[in-house]
């Protein structure tokens, strides 16, 4: 359902847009915030915190949303990175929401969405991403292939997000060496953090390990940290805090 409006979305886009009108942007050519090395830095658990006003299974998060004044909370409890939703239907989320953040960022920015289209990847450019997601499960292995290398070409870092076992033999990680892995069952929304422990078995040692989804506890973050994963990716238990300060501290002791 989700691909549906995202190809309807492309559409629109590719109407407007090609690469080259995005090359104008003034974040175009600005050399990126190295994202795989922030979120990677050893002997500690990287935060990756996430903007979110609404998700599909919850419906609106916060009620008083302000983009921009969760991005400053953000940067200035040093979080690795900030992750910003930008799709409008199920997320409420914006591309402009993005380029606001983008004006004063002091972390890398990774764009969630549901990318497709490499217009999209141009578009997360100029609007001031970082990084970009990429999901295995709504792309082919020849996409993944192609995306990571259009990423990797303008400066864009690519976290590539898996979910089960069956998108492993997708995944070429001699390209990709930051794999997320998201453990929220996208058919039935349960979360499991086991699913990360589970997962890694099958990666990799060099990769990059984002656990992503469903942290809300210390517990949580003390067996991800026993394990050596590199970093988590952290929404709704923020954006439901009624101090968003206070709980990224707590997260990060
Ligand atoms: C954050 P949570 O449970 O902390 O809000 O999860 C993030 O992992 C989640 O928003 C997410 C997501 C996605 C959203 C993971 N993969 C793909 C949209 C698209």
């Amino acid at each position: 359902q989700i691909v549906e409006v995202k190809k309807n979305e492309v559409s629109e886009l590719k109407k407007k847009y090609s690469k080259s009108s995005f090359e104008d942007s003034p974040f175009y050519n600005k050399n990126s915030f190295g994202f795989a090395k922030s979120i990677s830095k050893s002997g500690q658990l990287n935060l990756i915190a996430e903007i979110k006003k609404a998700s599909p299974s919850k419906g609106v998060l916060r009620i008083n949303f302000n983009h921009k004044e969760i991005a400053k909370t953000y940067f200035d409890n040093s979080t690795s990175a900030v992750s910003v939703l930008t799709d409008e239907k199920f997320f409420q989320g914006s591309i402009k929401h993005l380029n606001d953040i983008a004006h004063f960022k002091k972390v890398p920015l990774l764009r969630k969405e549901f990318i497709i289209d490499e217009v999209q990847i141009y578009e997360s450019k100029a609007n001031g991403a970082d990084a970009i997601l990429l999901i295995a499960e709504i792309l082919s292995a020849n996409q993944i292939k192609d995306f990571t290398s259009i990423a990797n070409d303008i400066n864009l870092d690519v976290l590539l997000e898996i979910h089960s076992v069956n998108q492993l033999d997708k995944i070429d990680f001699s390209h990709n060496k930051i794999i997320g892995i998201n453990n929220r069952n996208l058919e039935t929304f349960s979360v499991d953090v086991n699913n990360t422990f589970e997962l890694m078995k099958q990666i990799p040692n060099e990769c990059i390990i984002v656990s992503e989804s469903g942290i809300t506890s210390q517990l949580a973050i003390n067996k991800l940290k026993d394990k050596k994963v590199n970093a988590v990716l952290v929404g709704e238990f923020f954006m439901t805090s009624a101090n968003i300060e206070s709980s990224v501290k707590e997260f990060q002791k």
